[in-house]
């Protein structure tokens, strides 16, 4: 049987979660570099004229979340039941709207709106943080809420779902820009970041050259 291949550029964007999901279940990718020009010619193959796209058996699929959602469900991290799925699925579209923030702050600004980013996204002390619902606090509230039974080291239940490497990607991105404050604001989520780090698989994932050292296709971030 092959492996799962992910094709895409040579960054982590879109595609890291999807790797952090097959080594955290024991299992493992191909990586092959897009073809622009396939991409764009090829409309059966890329039906949006973008990537990642993944090919797994017969299997083969583009758009990041739902790749992500489709491995989820083939290793057994969406949940453990209804509730718990759908729960997931919060958490993941509540990562994709500050995903978005993101990326706007990294390709259509440059980091010139750091400040006023973090305002607006990562600190909530300030009022303007109250609009658009893509903030880091919503997600150390999450983690809160789900103490009880995730203990500080998952999102929903008590174990590894697709919401924890969703929240960890978004996590990680966001402690590369903004370290000094996040480590002053939000060490719950750095301290779930540090766990989420050492899981087995993924510890050997990141300390291997498989983990790409860019992080976006213009070195920002
Ligand atoms: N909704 C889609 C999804 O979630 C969005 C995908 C998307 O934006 O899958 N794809 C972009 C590539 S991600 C795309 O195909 C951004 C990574 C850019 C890295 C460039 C690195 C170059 C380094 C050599 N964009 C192409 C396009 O839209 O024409």
């Amino acid at each position: 049987m092959s492996l799962p291949k992910i094709i895409y550029f040579p960054v982590r964007g879109r595609a890291e979660v999807m790797k952090l999901a097959i080594v955290a279940s024991g299992n493992d990718f191909e990586l092959e570099q897009i073809n622009y020009q396939d991409m764009k010619e090829h409309p059966e193959l890329y039906p949006f004229g973008q990537c990642p796209r993944l090919v797994d058996g017969d299997m083969d699929l583009v758009q990041s979340n739902a790749i992500t959602r489709y491995l989820a469900r083939k290793y057994g991290m969406y949940g453990k039941s209804e509730k718990e799925t759908a729960a997931v699925d919060v958490i993941l579209e509540g990562v994709e709207s500050l995903r978005v923030k993101y990326l706007n702050l990294v390709y259509q600004d440059q980091l010139a709106t750091k400040d006023t980013y973090w305002t607006t996204h990562g600190d909530l002390a300030t009022t303007a943080g109250r609009n658009g619902g893509a903030h880091l606090a919503y997600f150390s509230r999450l983690l809160a809420r789900n103490a009880p039974t995730g203990n500080g080291k998952a999102f929903v239940g008590s174990d590894l779902t697709i919401a924890d490497l969703a929240v960890y990607d978004i996590v990680d991105l966001h402690y590369r820009i903004f370290e000094q404050v996040m480590k002053a604001t939000y060490p719950d989520l750095l301290a779930f970041h540090a766990h989420v780090s050492g899981l087995p698989g993924i510890r050997e994932y990141l300390a291997s050259p498989r983990r790409l050292a860019a992080v976006n296709g213009n070195n920002l971030g």
